[in-house]
């Protein structure tokens, strides 16, 4: 289809100019903040939570009194999680282990979707010492970590990262499931684990607020959330290594998490920032077999459940690396119908250090009417051609309204750029709109 005369003529003059002034392509346009701030993270019920607690007391009433690693009410425990996430649609997976002699079982949940190689974990270990029912030890880390993946099923969110949950057997034993996990992850899906959060003992009795002083940046979101709680907290000391995040951590995998106390006693000080009964342990049921849903602080359960949401809220969705200098060219160059010449239209970039990235985007606007006639290149102020499209007989759709990534990492930003664009095809014709490149 060919041009009307009067917008032929137009954008054929438009072109002779911008060749001849092809320094004056407009300047840089401020560089767009693309910033997106994460989606809000929702309130988690701690109705929901307790109602998990309720079922693991239920199971160690009905299996002994406990929950522990090789007991039945640990496999039990295991299947009630994954019953729930199964439903939520998550994809799920049982590993098993042995240790001292019985069958262990992980149990790690997927969120479909979120890039693949940025995978933000979260976790809590299952089990419970033999001599009780390890409700806030570690029923209350356990139901926190599902109510919140039940949360994301919920809320259809949609992370940048991939979210993963982890249930940890025989923690009690010596962190045996999260070290098998972590040992037998190949180091290429290690690298791809951006943090792992970790939630052992989170709704102690006599609790105290504590955050592990590992990676600082999920350090610091914990300490924000619990300041817009008004909320003090403090770096967590009862035992450094003494929870799932060790196995991660020796990995070189950045690692957080909260606590809220186990048998060491709470000070006056502590007592005056947080209340409780100071001269008393954190949790007087540690490891014992009044650990029951009576040895939960709801407050204090509620408090890090809403901060594990939070945190995966946040973590999930990375803040993208904004977008460098922008230049933009939008003079219409026609483009003349097939057996003609090239057309070019040049940008001039300046004020840029360096090379052009790996990820230089070009943004291409062209109207035609047989894209398929078209072969579009871009070309470096060296005369380097980068194809960005070949021609394709098929192809007989209008316009070319595309991004194209190239790797121009060799080629120094500053300088004129050119869109190149050839029609090689006759019967159809058109012209090149406008076009972007972006650093
Ligand atoms: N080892 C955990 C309890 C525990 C003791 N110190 C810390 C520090 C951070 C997290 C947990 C703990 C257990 O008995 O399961
Ligand atoms: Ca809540
Ligand atoms: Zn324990
Ligand atoms: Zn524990």
């Amino acid at each position: 289809m060919s041009l009307s005369v009067s917008r032929r003529l137009a954008a054929v003059t438009a072109f002779a100019v911008a060749g001849l002034f092809a320094s004056t392509a407009p300047a840089a346009l401020a560089a767009p903040t693309a910033v997106t701030a994460a989606p809000t993270p929702p309130d988690i019920p701690v109705a929901n939570v307790k109602a998990h607690l309720a079922q693991f007391q239920s199971i160690a009433t009905s299996n002994g009194g406990n929950r522990a690693h090789g007991r039945a009410g640990y496999k039990a425990s295991l299947d009630y999680v994954k019953a729930k996430l199964d439903a939520a649609g998550y994809t799920t997976t049982i590993q098993t282990f042995t240790s001292s002699g019985a069958t262990g079982y992980n149990l790690i949940a997927d969120w479909p979707g979120g890039d693949p190689n940025s995978v933000l974990m979260a976790g809590s270990h299952l089990d419970s010492v033999s001599s009780g029912p390890g409700i806030n030890d570690n029923g209350s880390g356990s139901a926190a970590v599902l109510e919140t993946a039940l949360a994301v099923s919920r809320a259809g969110l949609q992370p940048t990262k991939h979210l993963r949950f982890g249930w940890w057997g025989a923690e009690e034993l010596g962190l045996v499931g999260s070290k098998y996990y972590v040992n037998n992850l190949p180091s290429a899906e290690r690298a791809k684990i951006s943090g792992y959060l970790n939630f052992d003992m989170i709704g102690s009795p006599n609790p105290g607020y504590f955050v592990y002083d590992d990676d600082p940046t999920i350090e610091q979101t914990f300490k924000t959330y619990f300041a817009g709680l008004n909320v003090p907290t403090e770096i967590e000391t009862e035992g450094d290594g003494r929870s799932d995040h060790a196995p991660f951590k020796n990995v070189g995998i950045p690692v957080g998490g909260l606590f809220t106390g186990a048998g060491y006693t709470k000070t006056a000080a502590q007592a005056q920032k947080w209340g409780g009964t100071a001269g008393q342990a954190f949790d007087r049921c540690y490891h014992s077999s009044c650990d029951t849903t009576a040895n939960i602080n709801d407050t204090a359960l509620d408090r890090n459940s809403d901060a594990v949401a939070y945190a995966i809220w946040n973590l999930g969705a990375a803040t993208p690396v904004p977008p460098g200098p922008s230049f933009e060219n939008t003079t219409d160059v026609s483009i003349p119908d097939s057996p003609g010449a090239a057309v070019t239209s040049p940008i001039t970039v300046s004020g840029v250090a360096g090379n052009a990235p790996a990820t230089t985007k070009v943004d291409v606007n062209i109207v035609h009417t047989y894209r398929g006639d078209l072969v579009i290149d871009l070309v470096a102020p060296d005369g380097t051609a980068y194809r960005l499209k070949n021609s394709s007989s098929s192809d007989s759709a209008d316009n070319v309204v595309a991004t194209y990534t190239v790797n121009a990492s060799s080629e120094v930003a500053n300088g004129v750029w050119k869109l190149q664009v050839k029609d090689v095809a006759g019967a159809d014709v058109g012209y090149i709109n406008s076009w972007r490149i972006t650093f």
